[in-house]
């Protein structure tokens, strides 16, 4: 492998069905942000592609639901999220659309090559056809009742309630969404990209990182849930999968009887970031191949966890079955980020949308920049909370950067008429805070190569730490009456640091960075100065001392989670699913009545059976005799904390007069009192001595 001479940097082609919100920032185009900003920094040739997915029947329901066209909808979300990116500080070199003539045609050519090539096998296929609407049906078109759960709202792929996955065939008294008409079953021609024959290379690919006998990636360097989710969809075996759809909206298939079907949404997607890259190079009249087919380009994609095999496994296979192209080096996933306790939901409203903050928090992109960066879910699933958001504000912006810049800021005003000082001989402590600071810059780079941003961030901000700590040490605001000239050596030393503190935090907090750079009246720096001492030279005019970031009081951050709260659709309350909450989540509740008090029924029950729900990896059903001629149903979210086996026979506390309550299509009758610890830890509340089931707690 050698060293690469340029980077071709995607981002996941966002839906054009729906706003951005946090998720997709934090698990996706922050990241990717923060990975080319700093491979600029340091004089790399980097490509930055992303655009918006506006095909397939994500886009097609979307525009049924509004009443209005497909086109209206992409137009409009196209534009809201590229919008949001740019005021958001990230920056691609292009954001391009896949319902463009370009992409269009790129990918009618590039699944005719594929053709001709002998990717595809043909099959005729029974299908669902909506002899109204006069045409066939995309499986979430299709409603009808669950087969595991009698849900009657259940799609075509997948039931909502028992989260079931489904194929159309499977629902009883399927309907069409279109019509409200009964289906009927018809033949179909679609073209299958035979995935079975790539299975040994690609098993091979990933695990090894050998291609046609070349090494051409470390695997050491893929995230192990990558190669995980891709070794476990090899194990099933990979299987010929359809390339095209029976839809009148996406990029027609190119081939003679295929009138009415397009490509496959995932098919065309993907091709998406090289019809912006060609889009990007003719706008700027220069050759768009060396990006994609230079065996010196390192391709990298940055998508989240659910995107995996379609970046891992089946893209990889289209490129080399077209041939010319070279893989991806790296597709290095991110798990999912939850809000507030709960896993976000677009369709219940239960989000922070990107375009809403920048309105509602002005100018303040780096704050919420900074805390998803540190909390981008890498390694597992991560939680935004808005008190956190507070925390990390007032704690870590306002109080390391903003306290540190501003005191030297201040100091250099009140001592040198705002003109920065120069440095005398260097003492045992100005050597150790520059070593200090140096091994922190280094940890940068190698941190954001090995895509681990969160700690790369940690080491940007011991820049600032270490410039902190240097002040509280040298105290040169007791020094300046004895001994003026060594005050000045500290301040032009901490005046340094600050410079090098906005190189540092440049590829995660680029407006703050801009700012300080300005502050120090410095033109652009490069990553090749980073370990200069002198940055400021003596006699630089400073900018008047000013506050980087402002603290967050608590009114509006709990302004923030009411209206969380308030946007949601009416419903019931969350399942109790035992999720892990933020450390300080025991906030005080207000005081009740004891009336209130007494209307809750609680009782000891015993537990007399318990059995996972499918599909469901926290919730057991149980069991639960309670004093009443019939035991009741309670599900529970308890199935990561106990097996199903240990329970049989268990006492506990159950609330009998919660609302009843279908969860996964099952009915709960109750709810079982669980201690939570900060961890998110659940145990049982039980009885110290056995009583009888159906003993009243009060
Ligand atoms: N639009 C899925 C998603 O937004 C899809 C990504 C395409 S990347 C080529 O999660
Ligand atoms: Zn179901």
């Amino acid at each position: 492998m050698k060293e690469p001479a340029r980077h071709t940097v995607t981002a996941a082609l966002p839906y054009a069905n729906g706003p951005l919100h946090i998720g997709h920032i934090a698990g996706a185009y922050l990241p990717a942000d923060i990975y080319v900003r700093s491979l600029r920094q340091r004089g790399k040739e980097v490509l930055f592609v992303c655009g918006s997915d506006e095909h397939g029947a994500a886009i097609t329901i979307r525009a049924m639901k509004e009443g209005t066209s497909p086109r209206a909808i992409v137009d409009k979300y196209h534009a809201l999220m590229g919008k949001a990116f740019t005021d958001f500080g990230i920056h691609f070199d292009i954001y391009h659309r896949t319902s463009s003539e370009l992409h269009r045609e790129t990918s009618q050519q590039f699944f005719l090559k594929l053709y001709d090539n002998g990717a595809f096998s043909e099959q005729e296929e029974q299908q669902y056809y909506d002899e109204e609407a006069k045409q066939f049906l995309a499986d979430r078109y299709i409603t009808g009742t669950c087969p595991k759960c009698g849900n009657t709202d259940a799609y075509g792929d997948q039931c909502e309630k028992c989260g079931s996955a489904l194929s159309p065939k499977d629902l009883i008294d399927p309907r069409s969404t279109l019509s409200g008409s009964k289906p009927v079953l018809k033949g179909t021609k679609h073209w299958y990209l035979k995935m079975d024959e790539a299975q040994q290379w690609v098993e091979q690919w990933i695990n090894t990182g050998v291609l046609d006998d070349k090494q051409h990636h470390d695997p050491k360097e893929w995230k192990a849930s990558v190669i995980g989710q891709c070794n476990s969809w090899l194990k099933d075996g990979l299987r010929p999968r359809a390339m095209t759809r029976d839809l009148d909206w996406g990029v027609p298939v190119p081939l003679p009887g295929a009138e009415g079907k397009v490509l496959y949404v995932w098919l065309d997607a993907p091709i998406g970031y090289i019809s912006a890259t060609k889009q990007w190079a003719q706008d700027k009249g220069v050759a768009w191949e060396k990006w994609w087919k230079g065996d010196d380009s390192r391709l990298v994609h940055f998508i989240g966890k659910d995107n995996i095999v379609f970046h891992a496994i089946i893209f990889p296979i289209l490129l080399k079955l077209h041939g010319g192209y070279v893989l991806p080096q790296n597709v290095p996933a991110n798990e999912f980020l939850n809000l507030e306790g709960r896993k976000i939901s677009t369709s219940r409203n239960w989000a922070v949308w990107l375009h809403e903050y920048l309105e509602r928090w002005p100018n303040r992109q780096d704050e919420l920049r900074y805390c998803l960066a540190t909390i981008i879910p890498e390694q597992k699933d991560s939680e935004f909370t808005w008190k956190d958001f507070q925390d990390k504000n007032n704690n870590e912006l306002v109080a390391i950067i903003g306290n540190f810049v501003q005191r030297v800021f201040v100091l250099c005003h009140k001592y040198y008429a705002g003109k920065a000082p120069e440095a005398g001989e260097a003492t045992v402590d100005d050597l150790a805070l520059w070593s200090t600071v140096h091994a922190s810059i280094e940890d940068i780079a190698r941190d954001v190569d090995q895509f681990r941003f969160r700690e790369a961030l940690q080491a940007a901000m011991n820049v600032a730490r270490a410039g902190n700590k240097y002040l509280s040490d040298n105290e040169p605001w007791k020094l300046e009456k004895t001994d003026p000239e060594r005050t000045r050596t500290i301040l032009a030393n901490s005046l340094n640091v600050t410079a090098v503190l906005a190189l540092a935090l440049e590829p995660f907090l680029p407006f703050t960075a801009d700012r300080l750079r300005k502050m120090l009246g410095l033109s652009e720096l490069g990553w090749s100065e980073v370990f200069r001492k002198d940055l400021v030279g003596a006699g630089q005019i400073l900018s008047p001392a000013e506050h980087l970031f402002k603290p967050i009081d608590d009114a509006a951050i709990a302004a923030e989670v009411d209206r969380l709260h308030a946007m949601e659709p009416a419903q019931p309350a969350p399942p109790f699913t035992g999720q892990p909450k933020p450390e300080n989540a025991t906030t005080p509740k207000a005081n009740i009545a004891f009336d209130d008090f007494v209307k809750l029924d609680l009782r000891v029950g015993t537990i007399t059976a318990a059995e996972r729900v499918p599909k469901a990896d926290k919730l057991l059903k149980l069991t639960i005799e309670v004093g009443e001629a019939i035991p009741r149903t309670v599900v529970s979210g308890i199935a990561e904390y106990y097996a199903p086996e240990q329970l049989t026979g268990q006492q506990v506390v159950v609330v009998a007069n919660l609302e009843p309550r279908k969860m996964r299509g099952v009915e709960s009758q109750g709810m079982v009192l669980m201690a939570e610890d900060a961890s998110g830890k659940l145990v049982f509340v039980q009885p110290k001595d056995v009583i009888a089931p159906g003993s009243e707690v009060r």
